[in-house]
């Protein structure tokens, strides 16, 4: 999972949760003095318990859902496409609101409790406190249903590591995106012989130890030359192209079995439109004979086996000297 988060549940599960826990510590403590001394030490400690439980869950769900101006741009426009990102907003701010709202209830009851000499008054400061902090609780509770109906869209998101030089496999469908994925990684997504068989973004690791090499592979779903009517699979291909990809390697099926090759032509028009460097890398040459192979890479100047993609991609991350290969 891209964030981690967790289970949001309704005002009255925290209300009750709050309040039962509340309960039991009262109950197991037993108080020194008069009557009114006695009340006193247990309401005091009631308010310290529902501010201590009640915060702690508020706080768990306003820390953990991440702010929208700290996430990196993939993931601030993955939110605008997938979600509606200023309700996100209003929620998370509603959820810190109400936590501060609590614990200012709280320290205002405890503190009048303190110094009240009279077992109604006490009583009354108790009761109010509590139906107001009921009511903040409750007041919140569409910004906790839209933060967990969030959470499961969330949990479809593809875990991109920032920092790592990332590569991002792209092509149309079918080609062997997946496949070179494979050959590349230990990754084992799966891998058909039908168009659009990857549907999020599968994640691979090319790792060298020895010579320092920590390469972040992405096999993107299958696109195709319909920039402006993508779903919202391509546009997450899309988006992985522009914010995470490095560098991107161009898989090109020039076999004549699958997609024509004019058609494929267009996606490196695209690469360039959107200013990436590429290697274009030529699959499936197990069905192709030598000439043809040599002809095709001195046109695309492409890397016709997995040994001169590996190659390429070294020499390029190489004149980067902030990048770690
Ligand atoms: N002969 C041969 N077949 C290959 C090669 N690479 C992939 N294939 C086959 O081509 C088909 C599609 O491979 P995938 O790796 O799933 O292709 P993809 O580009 O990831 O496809 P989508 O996820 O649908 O976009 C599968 O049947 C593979 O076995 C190759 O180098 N040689
Ligand atoms: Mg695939």
């Amino acid at each position: 999972m891209a964030f981690n988060l967790q289970k949001i549940e309704n005002p009255d599960f925290y209300i009750d949760f709050t309040l039962r826990k509340a309960r039991e510590r009262v109950s197991v403590k037993s108080f020194k003095g008069d009557k009114v001394a006695k009340n006193r030490q247990a309401e005091l400690i009631r308010f310290d318990v529902i501010d201590t439980v009640l915060s702690d869950k508020l706080r768990n769900i306003h820390l953990s859902y991440p702010r929208f101006d700290d996430l990196t741009d993939f993931y601030k426009e993955l939110v605008k496409i997938t979600i509606d990102a200023g309700q996100y907003k209003k929620s998370c701010a509603a959820i810190k609101w109400a936590d501060n709202k609590v614990s200012f209830f709280c320290r205002q009851a405890k503190s009048r409790i303190a110094k009240s000499r009279d077992l109604v008054d006490i009583k009354k400061t108790r009761d109010s406190n509590i139906g107001r902090i009921v009511s903040v609780v409750k007041q919140i509770k569409s910004n906790l249903k839209y933060l967990d109906e969030c959470r499961r869209v969330f949990k479809d998101y593809p875990t991109i590591k920032s920092g790592l030089n990332t590569i991002a496999l792209y092509g149309f469908p079918n080609v062997g995106k997946t496949t070179l994925l494979t050959k590349l990684t230990s990754a084992t997504p799966e891998i058909s012989n039908y168009a659009f068989t990857t549907k999020k973004i599968n994640i691979g690791y090319h790792e060298q130890p020895a010579k320092n090499i920590k390469l972040q592979i992405l096999d993107t779903p299958g696109t195709l030359n319909r920039f402006n009517k993508m779903n919202l699979i391509e546009k997450q291909a899309d988006l992985a192209l522009k914010h995470c990809a490095d560098l991107v390697v161009v898989v090109l099926d020039l076999t004549g079995t699958t997609y024509l090759r004019e058609d494929q032509d267009r996606l490196l028009d695209r690469i360039i439109e959107i200013k990436k460097p590429f290697i274009v890398y030529l699959s499936k040459t197990d069905m192709m004979d030598k000439e043809t192979i040599e002809k095709l890479q001195q046109e695309y100047n492409a890397a016709g086996s997995i040994e001169i993609l590996i190659d390429g991609i070294k020499t390029h991350f190489k004149k980067h000297p902030n990048l770690a290969i």
